[in-house]
């Protein structure tokens, strides 16, 4: 089934005119009347995708032989910048989870090198600055001299840097600015581009003001990529399951590429490991073992998503109470459900401990933005703790955790769960966690093998995408129990940037079978909340249009 579904959604003959990212996923076409337990299990098919290989397609796929390559290649160049960290470094960039990603790869990576004393080498942009980490900011992704401005920001003084453009969809004009810029400045900057669609289904619209489309661009950078001057990482991984919800394949696809380059890289600094073709496959093959690993346990997740679907369905919260980066999977995860599901930021929160202290973002604090930017354990105790109920759910996620008074919190709410992690025969972790699972309803212990050729680094990544798994399966899940899916389509959500806009317009056309015209008259109507459209609004442009849907609530409660 997976294979021919693979084929059906791989053909260029399944919904021809939209790029894989778009796509719908056969699998998943009836999720939004699946129970929890077939939620997990298609999301597991779904994700097992990721690493199936070219099957009489011709997609590049992750575990593709010219994907490995350039993954070697990107290596290379980042060794050489962590060998003079002075006037080089590598620059991340996304746009929403993307830019979230780029977040926590590079503050992984750069603890990585603190902790050799060597000199910290990677930055992050995210479209809409630090606020985007934790809060939906969909409107700068369509601005492309926003993304050149922060690039110059962040380079400024280097006299090498190599740039990785984000953009599951390759459609962001933020990204492509980027990318344009770096092709305009060869003398200072590499660009490389991360995505998950075939080059020639980058996106073609036009860009406000621009000369370039993403489509010009990427074939720029394909010229130069022969030459090695620019590489392309760019596999297809599947249509997402919630169709368009790159967070999710896409999220986990470019931790996964990203992390393999890198830690390439490293290894090959400190302990003179050369970059090898082998050495980058194993390195793959470990996370596909991570999906195996995190997937083997569907009813422990199935129990998430079931206590977590009744607290949403009860107009009540789920809590994400995290230690580390697991935490900052759970920060992440919590922002997306506003853009994906129209959610309220109080539907499903994340907390860390130590707050903005762990989390190390460039801006430092937070908090003064606003409430939804209160995101310490201690936050939690005050903010949220007197109101608790035992409708709301409370999942802890953790591989060491610390006391955070878990006691007061079972005292409010019995509905508290726990997923950890642990190594096999880790009989201290062991006992510690006996005293936390009396307290839970119910604990889904990921158990990883021990194994000799597996590093700690390796180990705490594997870790990482594990919960990521969990934790979308979670809020995913969830949301479709509370209706919040029609079919595998998202149908509550604010028409914010272009893509979004586009995005609705097929969706109408899709679900009511009108030509396009029809459909995009009545999501303007629905945006201007008018039943006759003036000509100041059928003449407008796009970002007019979503400048007005971003002020608008939902069109009917
Ligand atoms: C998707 C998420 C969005 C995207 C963003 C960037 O699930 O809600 O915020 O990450 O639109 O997309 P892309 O294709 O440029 O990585």
């Amino acid at each position: 089934f997976l294979v021919c579904s693979e084929n059906k959604t791989l053909s260029a003959d399944y919904e021809p005119s939209l790029p894989v990212s778009e796509k719908s996923n056969p699998l998943t076409c009836d999720i939004d009347r699946a129970s929890a337990y077939s939620i997990v299990k298609m999301l597991q098919v779904c994700d097992s995708q990721m690493f199936q290989k070219e099957a009489g397609t011709t997609y590049q796929r992750l575990l593709s032989d010219q994907v490995l390559k350039t993954l070697m290649e990107v290596a290379k160049r980042v060794e050489v910048i962590i060998k003079d960290p002075q006037e080089s470094c590598v620059v991340m960039s996304g746009c929403g989870t993307s830019g979230r990603l780029a977040f926590l790869i590079s503050s992984g990576f750069n603890k990585a090198l603190s902790q050799l004393n060597q000199s910290e080498v990677y930055s992050y942009i995210i479209a809409g600055g630090d606020r985007a980490l934790l809060s939906s900011q969909e409107a700068p992704e369509d601005d492309p001299r926003l993304g050149v401005l922060s690039l110059k920001k962040v380079c400024e003084g280097k006299k090498r840097v190599l740039f990785i453009g984000i953009s599951c969809g390759l459609s962001a004009p933020f990204v492509a600015g980027q990318l344009d810029f770096c092709l305009q400045h060869p003398e200072v900057y590499t660009p490389v581009l991360v995505g998950f669609n075939p080059a020639h289904q980058a996106r073609d619209e036009p860009i406000q003001d621009c000369t370039f489309t993403f489509h010009s661009v990427v074939q720029r950078m394909q010229e130069l990529a022969k030459s090695q001057k620019a590489f392309l990482i760019n596999p297809a991984v599947g249509p997402e399951a919630i169709s368009g919800s790159s967070r999710m394949k896409g999220g986990s696809a470019t931790k996964i590429l990203l992390e393999v380059a890198f830690s390439a890289a490293h290894a090959a600094t400190s302990s003179n490991t050369p970059i090898t073709h082998n050495g980058v496959l194993q390195h793959m093959m470990e996370y596909e073992r991570t999906l195996a690993v995190t997937y083997s346990q569907p009813d422990g997740i199935t129990t998430l998503v079931e206590a977590a679907g009744e607290s949403l369905r009860c107009s009540r919260h789920v809590y994400y109470l995290g230690w580390g980066s697991l935490a900052l999977l759970g920060l992440i995860d919590a922002s997306e459900c506003s853009p994906t599901f129209g959610a309220d930021y109080e539907d499903v929160r994340g907390f860390i401990r130590g707050g903005y202290r762990e989390l190390n973002n460039n801006d430092g604090p937070l908090t003064s933005l606003g409430p939804k930017f209160s995101i310490a354990h201690e936050d939690f105790l005050h903010l949220i703790l007197p109101c608790l109920t035992d409708t709301d759910t409370v999942l802890l996620i953790y591989t060491h955790s610390g006391e955070t008074a878990l006691c007061l919190v079972r005292e409010k709410t019995p509905n508290l769960h726990a997923v950890y992690h642990q190594a096999d025969g880790d009989t201290a972790a062991s006992l510690q966690q006996d005293d936390i699972k009396k307290l839970c309803l119910s604990t889904l212990k990921i158990t990883w093998p021990q194994e000799a050729l597996v590093s700690g680094t390796l180990q705490h990544m594997q870790r990482e995408l594990s919960t990521k798994l969990v934790l979308n399966a979670v809020s995913t899940g969830a949301h479709v129990l509370k209706g919040k899916i029609y079919q595998n389509h998202m149908i509550d959500l604010q028409v914010t940037n272009t893509k979004l806009y586009r995005r609705a317009t097929r969706l109408l056309q899709k679900l009511s079978t009108c030509p396009e015209e029809k459909c995009e008259e009545a999501l303007l109507k629905a945006i201007y909340r008018v039943d006759m459209l003036t000509l100041e609004m059928t003449s407008s442009d796009i970002t007019t249009h979503t400048c007005f849907a971003r002020n608008s609530t939902k069109v009917k409660r």
